[in-house]
């Protein structure tokens, strides 16, 4: 039976993605990087430095920084998207996906919180769901990011369940690898052909609830 709930952030329960691209592509422009829509589609679930990393190959520069201007050039960017993460509000949680926290809590069901932006608990308290997720997988911890397993099998370890009593929720190919490779439910929101992996696939947040989830349960 499923006992427990594991939620990716950007992209399942709010639209972090618009303002991490905001920002990384402020930061190519000011390198000399090209920005296209592909590379910007490229970082979703993609750790900080790792999307660095990504943007600077872009540019053929990955060579051309010391790890601490690396940082530094992080660091920036950070400040720019936490200058916009402070503007957001609880009508900046996607559709239907209040409502859905709110039924899940009131049946008892366990949350916890799998992504790998070190800013979430940020986000939370600005959509105003810090109460929902008292479990938050530490990114920090973590030795891969996905579509390693690890983030989501340390989701249900947070909350003492088993990881085929959860239900992993991502927007991104890579997040429901992970959620597959945990051993989990894998529950995508989005492209059904882009998440074919995923054991049910939604097209949008407001699909999510429990009746459409319980249509594809044994
Ligand atoms: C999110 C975003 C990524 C971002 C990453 C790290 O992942 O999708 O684009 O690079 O977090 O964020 P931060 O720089 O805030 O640590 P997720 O797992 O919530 O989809
Ligand atoms: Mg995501």
């Amino acid at each position: 039976d499923i006992k427990g709930f594991v939620f990716d952030l950007d992209g399942v329960i709010t639209d972090t993605s618009i303002l991490h691209g905001t920002a990384w592509h402020q930061l190519a422009d000011s390198l000399g990087v090209t920005w296209t829509k592909e590379l910007g589609d490229g970082l979703k679930g993609i750790s900080r430095m790792d999307s660095l990393e990504m943007i600077l190959k872009a540019g053929h520069k990955e060579n051309d920084y010391t790890q601490a201007q690396k940082e530094e050039l992080a660091a920036q960017k950070n400040t720019n998207y936490v200058a916009e993460v402070d503007k957001m509000t609880p009508a900046n949680i996607l559709p239907g996906m209040k409502a859905f926290l709110d039924d899940l809590r009131a049946k008892g069901y366990q949350l916890s919180l799998a992504s790998a932006s070190k800013n979430a608990p940020r986000v939370l308290g600005k959509l105003g769901l810090t109460d929902y997720f008292p479990k938050i997988v530490d990114p920090a911890s973590l030795k891969h990011g996905k579509p390693d397993p690890e983030i989501y099998t340390k989701g249900a370890e947070l909350l003492n369940l088993d990881p085929a009593q959860c239900i992993g929720l991502e927007d991104a190919a890579a997040g429901v690898q992970a959620i597959n490779g945990a051993g989990e439910t894998s529950l995508g929101i989005g492209d059904a052909t882009e998440l074919g992996a995923a054991d049910m696939v939604f097209a949008d947040t407001s699909a999510v609830t429990l009746a459409n989830i319980a249509k594809h349960l044994d």
